[in-house]
């Protein structure tokens, strides 16, 4: 398995973390989204990902972006430890965390929205900054109300064990922290935050962010 990834994307942390727990090895090809407008959009790496975006992964020859597509793909290939409850519903309601961080959190505060807001519309950084922050604290904050009515969340975001909607949380709520966000408002979000850091899955994930 291969994992072409850019160490400090959020994303590409995602698949990090699942790949972790999951056990899988894998060789990590550095996908250099800085250098010459990136590496990204050059005809190599379109050949590669015609979407021009860093987490891929490559298995048996093919390749597969997104990752949210990406772990529902491990999960399946790799079954065990699972990274999904048992019930239907339950399946249903963490598919439902990703796709909050994912469809609308992520998107308005990552680095290509915030290149465009200063590049064509000439923001400087701290209106950059204030935007992503809204975002941030906006998504947290419907985040945070959708754990504090559910019963099963606790340790993680579901259960006692890390699921996908972790994979997808810890990232953004990393990259939060980075822009200085104050997180004292979202303390179920903040606990699993910590749980999610003690565990050597997630750190040697994180470990890029760290150097
Ligand atoms: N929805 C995509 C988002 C991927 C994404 O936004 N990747 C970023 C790095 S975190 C990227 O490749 N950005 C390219 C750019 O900034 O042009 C996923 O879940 O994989």
């Amino acid at each position: 398995m291969k994992l072409f990834e850019y160490p400090t994307s959020s994303s590409s942390l995602r698949v990090r973390i699942a790949l972790n727990l999951k056990g899988i090895s894998y060789e990590s090809i550095f996908v250099d989204l800085t250098k010459e407008g990136g590496e990204h959009r050059q005809p190599a790496f379109l050949s590669i990902n015609p979407q021009a975006l860093v987490p891929v992964i490559e298995s048996d020859g093919r390749h597969i972006a997104q990752s949210l597509a990406i772990l529902e793909f491990l999960e399946e290939r790799y079954p065990s430890p699972s990274l999904l409850p048992d019930s239907s519903h339950e399946r249903a309601h963490v598919r439902s965390l990703v796709l909050h961080i994912a469809c609308e959190v992520h998107p308005l505060s990552s680095r290509k929205t915030l290149a465009r807001l200063s590049d064509e519309f000439s923001l400087d950084d701290i209106q950059t900054r204030q935007w992503a922050l809204h975002y941030l604290e906006q998504g947290f904050g419907q985040f945070e109300a959708v754990l504090a009515r559910s019963r099963q969340a606790g340790p993680f975001c579901h259960g006692h064990l890390p699921t996908i909607a972790d994979c997808f949380l810890i990232p953004q709520v990393y990259n939060a922290r980075k822009m200085g966000l104050d997180m004292v408002g979202f303390p179920r979000i903040n606990r699993i935050y910590s749980t999610c850091l003690e565990l050597d899955e997630f750190k040697r994930a994180m470990r890029p962010f760290a150097e």
